[in-house]
């Protein structure tokens, strides 16, 4: 017998080829369906922040200051101001760069562990109103926010809690005072920031002192001022890491987590990385994850890695392994020391575009879908091609408003023969699962079934692109 649920499920799948009912009776009927974990606890679902976030698909990291000059990875805090110096500083190359590749937010680094802020802030001289940049009287988070903002990016900030320069560093009231003022300056003073970057990295303060920070105070200050920024660290609390630097997101991947693994940035641990790469199927906390790395071996420029810059081809492979795996690709391209991003990362990031331009340049025009939801609450999708089609990828995306479903899943292909051979499997899809297809062949049907979920999946999208010409 078919349950309300089931029927309820159906009907939108029904209603939709591609894309989700929009009118008001299926939006009635989505809210009737009551989504509960296995143990009973209502399945989370995004915040429109967090959808927007992930549905970016891709920014830009820039990671800029005083180790740009002294060619290191993590300055320890006694650099010299003067050494500040970025004579073509340009953030609309920057910008512009970011547009053209695609990316929709840049995240500016506006404080490293060194603690040398990129803006004259009032709660250190270690900064860049100290440095000989624009006479003192320079700022690169309003140049950079302002820039983005003109070719229409988001801004997101970087401000690292672990400061070596700071005093107060380990005087842990002290220092959140001292931080949470940082923050304030930031958050008021630049626009709308639509992402805050809280690093993991942390070491000890003057004396081996260690920094007890105030999460839930730190956190609630963003909150307050920019409640539609989403905050990013280990434990989010809105988004989290992927748990490796390397541009890998976890296969299967789920955006909920169970909040009680990771509670806190910067701790580490194999169950720990496991959640951060993976989520938790069960989990009661909507919470996706970013994947960040680098175009270069290391996150600050170094000249002596121009010739280092990650190829197309690691390049591509990182967006199927993160964005393809229901992540967000953070993708680091830092300044060099004239203020400009170097020559070999600016081309790299147009031939990246024009890679997946080429990638999702043919898409596969299915005549109509037809689903069905079968005895077992399995939901399978039928097309028939308008022209037989070698597919390369397919691109399968569930309508995560509601939640993510899908634990399991298959997608076929019918060689004109009548006979199904599969193409690609998988297990989670989420906001966006791309499937290379190893041994692409001519077909003229398309078969996509769901084989295990946490509830009758409605609204999927499946798009598929012949391999190029
Ligand atoms: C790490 C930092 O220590 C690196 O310097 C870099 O900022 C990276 C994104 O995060 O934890």
């Amino acid at each position: 017998m078919t349950t309300r649920r089931e029927f309820l499920a159906a009907s939108a799948l029904a209603a939709t080829c591609t894309a989700r009912p929009r009118h008001a009776q299926a939006q009635a009927e989505r809210d009737v369906l009551q989504r509960t974990t296995r143990r009973g606890a209502p399945r989370p679902r995004p915040t429109p922040a967090q959808l927007q976030w992930q549905r970016d698909e891709f920014a830009l990291f820039l990671h800029f200051g005083v180790n740009t000059f002294t060619d290191r990875e993590w300055g320890d805090g006694t650099e010299d101001p003067a050494i500040f110096n970025p004579i073509a500083l340009d953030a609309r190359q920057w910008a512009r760069t970011a547009r053209a590749a695609g990316a929709r937010s840049v995240i500016l680094t506006a404080k490293h562990h060194d603690g040398f802020c990129l803006w004259p802030t009032a709660t250190t001289r270690h900064s860049v109103a100290s440095s000989p940049w624009r006479g003192g009287a320079g700022d690169v988070v309003r140049e950079c926010a302002d820039a983005a903002r003109a070719e229409g990016l988001r801004v997101g900030l970087y401000c690292s809690p672990w400061d070596r320069n700071a005093s107060v560093y380990g005087d842990s009231l002290r220092y959140n005072d001292f931080y949470i003022a940082q923050l304030t300056e930031l958050l008021t003073q630049y626009g709308a920031i639509a992402e805050v970057w809280f690093d993991g990295a942390n070491g000890e303060g003057p004396n081996g002192r260690r920094q007890v920070y105030d999460w839930p105070r730190i956190w609630g200050t963003v909150r307050r001022l920019q409640p539609d920024a989403v905050m990013f660290s280990d434990a989010g609390p809105d988004v989290r890491w992927i748990g490796n630097e390397r541009g890998s997101a976890g296969d299967p991947n789920w955006s909920t987590v169970d909040p009680s693994i990771v509670t806190a940035p910067g701790v580490d641990g194999p169950e720990i990385i496991r959640s951060l790469q993976h989520g938790d199927r069960d989990g009661t906390v909507w919470r996706p994850g970013e994947t960040d790395v680098s175009i270069r071996p290391g996150w600050f420029h170094h000249a002596t890695e121009d010739a280092k810059v990650k190829t197309v081809d690691d390049l591509v492979g990182i967006w199927f392994s993160s964005v393809g795996r229901n992540s967000k690709l953070l993708l680091n391209v830092p300044p060099a020391r004239d203020g400009l991003l170097a020559v070999a990362d600016v081309e790299r990031l147009r031939e990246f575009k024009a890679a997946r331009d080429a990638v999702f340049a043919r898409e596969v025009q299915p005549l109509r879908w037809t689903w069905r939801v079968d005895a077992m609450k399995r939901v399978e999708g039928t097309a028939v091609l308008a022209q037989p089609a070698t597919v390369g990828v397919v691109r399968l995306a569930e309508a995560v408003e509601d939640g993510q479903q899908v634990a399991r899943y298959v997608v076929e292909g019918d060689g004109g023969n009548g006979t199904w051979r599969a193409l690609a499997r998988g297990e989670t899809i989420g906001c966006c699962k791309l499937d290379r297809i190893d041994a692409p062949v001519r077909v003229t049907r398309l078969r996509v079934t769901v084989e295990e979920s946490n509830d009758v999946v409605a609204g999927l999208q499946v798009r598929a692109f012949a391999v190029p010409a």
